[in-house]
């Protein structure tokens, strides 16, 4: 149809941005001495892109902590007060910025804090244990990170393991009950693996509250199972709306109503992914376009494609066939926003490989038809 795409587009932004809105962001407030390799652990956990990011804004007034907005993630560090020697500013300023947020929606506040301490240090001051347990006061969760600690054959570096030792004696009140020895980048020279990466991310979910789940989920780029678990949520969310609003058959041509569902899923899905707007709607219209030719017949002409729908043009559409399509749908987008998230269809700044989308598109949502198949019952 004439201005199909715009038509598309407009309505996909609406779906995008409410998308976006209602995810939220994780706030993450890093401490530890300089140089220990807070940034390097961040972007191991996160995503390069955070590392060239860089100038936040004061969290309040004249405040040496700094946030820095990097899509669903925030990061809190201190500029211009060094943790180790102004560590009284540094938990003053913070617990009046606290303060400050319990006012503000629960994305505006800060939710977990990351203690960083170099592995191989063998120290840990009692000035380290008194800030980390004021800052739990404070209301900030803390996740103690050793970092850059070597692994031989399956065991951490014995100092490291010492290091450990002697902050459990400590009983801090940490996330997880203990430090996680972590090193977040390998190093080819010595054959050091990266590795504790994931044990810091399960314990940061854990105490992260409730409300910036999806957020962290969206935000972090190691836990593919997460992501991946939250995409069938929403599928299976969409698909029994679907089937809902057909509950009692509705006409074929209006089976248009259906499409935001549609759209709200695969927006919703692009974020977990991280996809652009600009990327996430070029793939869509490649993607439902995939198996027919206009605009608005989108939807009627991959319909022809559930089993026995075909036979339905002109007729009625019910729960099962609704929910089916919008199931197959899901699936296949998932497909396609995990291919994009590691580059398969043009990397980033580079034009997008619509013949390349359409196809996996393509592929995966027939198949996932025929998979359900003998699900469908009234049509
Ligand atoms: N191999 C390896 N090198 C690391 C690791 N973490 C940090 N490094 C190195 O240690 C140096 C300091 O790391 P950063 O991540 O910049 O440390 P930082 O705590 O952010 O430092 P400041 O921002 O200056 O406070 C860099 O040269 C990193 O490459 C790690 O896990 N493995
Ligand atoms: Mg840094």
């Amino acid at each position: 149809m004439a201005g199909g795409t715009d038509w598309f587009k407009e309505s996909f932004r609406g779906e995008y941005d409410r998308a976006n809105a209602a995810v939220g962001r994780f706030n993450l407030a890093l401490f530890g001495k300089t140089g220990v390799g807070k940034s390097t652990l961040v972007n191991a956990i996160f995503g390069e892109e955070v590392a060239r990011t860089g100038i936040g804004a004061p969290v309040t007034k004249g405040s040496h902590l700094y946030l820095d907005k990097i899509g669903f993630l925030g990061l809190v560090d201190t500029q211009g007060l060094e943790v180790g020697k102004d560590n009284k500013e540094i938990l003053s300023e913070l617990d009046k910025a606290m303060r400050e947020m319990r006012r503000l929606p629960l994305s505006e506040q800060l939710h977990v804090a990351w203690y960083c301490v170099r592995g191989m240090d063998r120290r840990f001051e009692d000035s380290e244990a008194a800030f980390i347990r004021r800052l739990v006061e404070i209301g900030l969760p803390v996740v103690l990170v050793l970092t850059q600690v070597p692994v031989r054959d399956g065991e951490y570096h014995p100092d490291a393991v010492e290091l450990a030792r002697i902050i459990e004696t400590q009983r801090l009140p940490l996330a997880g009950g203990r430090p996680f020895l972590t090193n977040a980048r390998e190093d080819p020279f010595s054959g050091a693996e990266a590795h504790g990466l994931q044990d810091v991310l399960d314990a940061t979910f854990r105490v992260a509250p409730e409300g910036v789940q999806a957020a962290l989920v969206a935000a972090q780029k190691i836990d593919h199972d997460r992501k991946a678990q939250e995409a069938q949520r929403l599928i299976a969310t969409a698909a029994a709306s679907a089937g809902a609003a057909a509950a009692s058959p509705i006409p074929f041509s209006d089976a248009a109503m259906l499409v935001p569902i549609q759209l709200g899923m695969m927006a919703k899905i692009a974020q977990i992914y991280s996809v652009t707007f600009d990327r996430a709607a070029l793939m869509a219209i490649a993607s439902t376009t995939a198996a027919t030719t206009a605009g608005r017949a989108t939807f009627t002409g991959l319909l022809k494609m559930v089993p026995g729908a075909g036979t339905l043009a002109g007729g009625l559409v019910g729960a099962g066939v609704a929910s089916t399509f919008t199931y197959a749908m899901g699936q296949a987008w998932v497909v396609v926003c995990q291919r994009a998230a590691t580059g398969s269809f043009g990397g980033l700044g580079r034009a997008l490989d619509s013949d390349a989308v359409k196809e996996a598109f393509t592929e995966e949502f027939k198949r996932r038809l025929h998979i359900r198949r003998g699900d469908r019952q009234s049509v």
